[in-house]
């Protein structure tokens, strides 16, 4: 059963930050999808808790520069 849940982002500058964050995001497994959004600065993820945790969200995030807030 897929968990969605929505995370602020921090570092995002400019529209094509979103779209890095999304690929990286999208391409990790246990990710059935995710969506940044530029404008309210938030990504929503829809991922099996069975194969990825949000703190591994966050790792991936981290890894290109950025970061997310996964404490809800
Ligand atoms: Mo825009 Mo983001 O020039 O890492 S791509 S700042």
């Amino acid at each position: 059963k897929l968990e969605k849940a929505t995370y602020p982002v921090e570092g995002m500058t400019c529209a094509s930050c979103a779209n890095s964050i999304q690929s990286m995001l999208s391409a990790r497994e246990g990710v059935h999808e995710a969506n940044v959004n530029f404008a309210s600065k938030t990504v929503q993820v829809a991922y099996q808790p069975e194969a990825v945790t949000p703190a591994q969200l966050r790792e991936t995030v981290q890894e290109i520069g950025f970061d997310i807030l996964i404490e809800q």
